[in-house]
């Protein structure tokens, strides 16, 4: 997979990809991650990117001519199956949407800025648009960096255990039964007994039914459908 994400702050991306699991996938090649940074696209030899709204309002907005620029020259070098545009206001990320984003080979994420970008750039360009939660972030490239994440882990290869995202909180639309390690006894709290006990199908059943009462308490909404 290659993911060219677009950006006007490309430091404020980097460092997820320079540490743990996503560096393992970048280095393992099983990822190519590459940025873009728009203000080289700028329309004039100021850096200008960004420009004050028609109809009047505070906040700048991305013009559509410098990701016009950017959009085209990635488009000139392979076929991309997917742009994203990370907003506040679109969609919300789920795991359903990372399972289908991991299947893909090439995606450009346009990250905004500011009040966004002009809305041609949207009808024009993007093929997805995804939010990561219903409050407002300064920009879209730490949404980005959360959509790498979720998209990267999945690729087969990436995560050691083969088996081990397919049993995350989410793939069932469950949330995640509770873990204990050693010691078996801590400050007098016990691990549950069923744990200790080497009855496989019976721990299976314990933790599906602990996994399923979290998510009634937690997240009912979950189980709605
Ligand atoms: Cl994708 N961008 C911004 N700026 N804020 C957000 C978001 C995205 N998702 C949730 N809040």
């Amino acid at each position: 997979m290659r993911i060219d994400i677009i950006t006007v702050s490309p430091g404020l991306l980097q460092s997820p990809f320079e540490h743990s699991i996503l560096k393992r996938a970048i280095n393992k090649g099983l990822v190519e991650v590459h940025f873009h940074d728009l203000r080289k696209y700028a329309i004039n030899k100021y850096g200008k990117i960004d420009d004050y709204q028609f109809g009047g309002g505070a906040g700048m907005v991305l013009m559509i001519e410098p990701i016009d620029k950017c959009i085209s020259e990635l488009q000139s070098e392979r076929t991309y199956d997917e742009i994203l545009y990370m907003t506040p206001d679109a969609p919300v990320l789920n795991q359903a949407i990372a399972n289908n984003l991991s299947l893909k080979q090439n995606i450009i994420i346009l990250t905004g800025h500011y009040k966004g970008v002009d809305q041609r750039v949207r009808d024009k360009f993007v093929t997805k648009e995804i939010s990561i939660g219903d409050y407002v972030l300064s920009g879209g490239e730490l949404a980005a960096a959360v959509v790498c994440d979720a998209v990267i882990r999945l690729i087969p290869g990436v995560i050691g255990d083969e088996t081990s995202a397919l049993t995350d909180s989410f793939q069932d639309n469950l949330l995640s039964p509770p873990v204990y390690t050693r010691p078996a006894v801590y400050d007098g709290m016990e691990v549950p007994k069923i744990l200790l006990s080497g009855n496989f199908p019976k721990i299976d059943e314990w933790r599906a039914e602990k996994a399923y009462e979290h998510t009634k308490n937690i997240r009912p909404d979950l189980l709605e459908d």
